[in-house]
């Protein structure tokens, strides 16, 4: 606990008493449990100006900030760490109306992506960054770490949806650019570079983002078969054949199985090692276009889910695997893409090297098969844990491949950038954090080593 209460008179005079707390080292860990964050003030502002003059009173005071949205970062990026506070955005939730012509929308960065899913959807249009912390990652969480999710095969990730951006940088100073032009090359891309800066250079206090058409005709297949290989050819030829394809998402049989002992879904399922959804949206009904294309592969079962319960369910299996896995225990998360080539190899191959390294662990694999992002969980087992990053993370470079696809590097990876990004890269960024955050206050051991 900071000893100042000269720091808390302060802020409590910009946000109000009733909108900074205390925290407690128990009650304030990340989403796994791995993170656990020092005892510190939570300072929840009310409005831009608000942070701006938080942020001003970091400065003056020589304390870090740590942004927080929904606390559901799985890289240890937004929990306290030495003389910090953490800055909630839970109160910066105003949205605008949805603009019909350009269809877009601009949303303060508290709010949750259900939320504006929900708005996106009662205009029959989509937010398309989707995955299983819907209902608690926040806007300005999803732009600090470039979140991608399940339909980054059709729409990209969120910086793609980013078409302007407020934020109060380390420096002090507010940008504010949210008129939305879609063609506007006036300089360098500041919303581009706020988005993945995982809260190193600022705190993003409102978005505005492009909406896409929602789709009327849904259909989910389930494709299972007995190597990644043939789920590779399949995914592939699925998407080289349509345009409409919004996942392609592998599971295996290790990982079905946990989630069925551990929330008791029954649900038939063929006997197969892997398992593949893929969900296709478009404006006319394609349930034959997409059979066609799978009925051409030998060696594996389609089952066609098009109701709404039936496509839920098989989703199940793929959302629960985070949760089920956390009920294992605290996991080691690897976050990593693979180039397409190598990613059949790479999964059959991941469980045995964690196993020489990690011995009675257990390992979950399953991700965005189209992107080559697997996410490699690892439970239990005994050994040393920098050799089981290292082991890992060792595999995923020497075939090319990133050790962050989508969730960022955080405190987590932090150690490890340098595999995967050049010195001169790494003194690039530290020349832009040094510009746009001369005190560095913002988040100080995030990201950059
Ligand atoms: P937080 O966890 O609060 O913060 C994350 C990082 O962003 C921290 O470094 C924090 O300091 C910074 N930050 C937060 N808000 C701001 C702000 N306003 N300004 C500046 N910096 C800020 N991620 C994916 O990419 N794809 C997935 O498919 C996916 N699935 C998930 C499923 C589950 C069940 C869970 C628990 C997590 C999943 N995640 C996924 C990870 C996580 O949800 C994302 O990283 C998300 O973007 C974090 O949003 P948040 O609001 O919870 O941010
Ligand atoms: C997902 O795709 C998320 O479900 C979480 O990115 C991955 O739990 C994980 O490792
Ligand atoms: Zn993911």
């Amino acid at each position: 606990m900071f000893d100042s209460a000269d720091l808390r008179r302060l802020l409590e005079n910009v946000v109000g008493s009733d909108n900074v707390t205390d925290t407690d080292s128990s009650d304030d860990a990340d989403w796994t449990g791995r993170f656990v964050g020092e005892p510190t003030l939570l300072v929840r502002p009310g409005s831009t100006v608000e942070v701006a003059e938080v942020v001003a009173v970091a400065r003056r005071s020589g304390v870090s900030l740590v942004p927080r949205g929904g606390n559901t970062g799985l890289v240890g990026g937004s929990i306290s760490r030495g003389r910090s506070i953490l800055v909630s955005t839970s109160r910066l939730r105003n949205t605008g109306t949805i603009d019909p012509l350009t269809r877009q929308v601009t949303v303060g960065a508290g709010v949750t992506l259900h939320d504006i899913q929900e708005q996106a959807q009662s205009f029959g249009l989509r937010y398309p960054v989707d995955f299983g912390a819907r209902g608690t990652a926040t806007i300005g969480g999803t732009v600090a770490t470039n979140a991608g999710g399940v339909n980054v095969v059709r729409y990209g990730m969120t910086r793609r949806q980013i078409v302007g951006i407020e934020a109060v940088l380390g420096s002090g100073e507010t940008v504010s650019h949210l008129g939305g032009l879609v063609k506007d090359n006036t300089g360098y891309d500041l919303a581009g570079l706020l988005c993945g800066s995982e809260g190193t250079l600022g705190i993003v206090t409102a978005v505005r983002v492009q909406l896409v058409p929602l789709m009327p005709h849904v259909v989910t297949a389930l494709v299972s078969c007995d190597d990644v290989a043939t789920a590779v050819d399949v995914v592939a030829s699925v998407c080289s054949r349509l345009d409409t394809v919004d996942a392609a998402e592998l599971v295996t049989a290790d990982g079905l199985a946990l989630v069925r002992e551990q929330i008791g879904l029954e649900i038939a399922m063929p006997n197969r090692r892997i398992h593949l959804l893929i969900e296709c949206s478009s404006a006319s009904e394609q349930v034959d276009v997409l059979s066609d294309i799978l009925d051409e592969h030998q060696g594996i079962d389609v089952a066609v889910a098009v109701t709404p319960s039936q496509r839920e369910r098989l989703w199940r299996i793929r959302e629960e695997q985070t949760p089920s896995i956390n009920r294992l225990g605290v996991p080691f998360k690897f976050d990593v893409t693979v180039p397409l080539p190598s990613l059949a190899p790479f999964v059959e191959r991941i469980p045995l090297a964690v196993e020489k390294v990690r011995p009675g662990a257990r390992t979950f694999v399953f991700g965005h098969a189209a992107d080559g992002n697997m996410h490699v969980n690892v439970v239990g087992g005994d050994g040393d844990e920098v050799a089981l990053t290292e082991q890992v993370l060792g595999e995923v470079v020497a075939c090319g491949g990133s050790i962050s696809a989508e969730h960022g590097i955080g405190t987590a990876k932090q150690p490890w950038l340098h595999m995967v990004r050049s010195t001169s890269e790494i003194d690039a960024m530290r020349s832009i954090k040094a510009a746009l955050d001369p005190d560095g206050i913002m988040n100080p051991g995030v990201l950059l080593p």
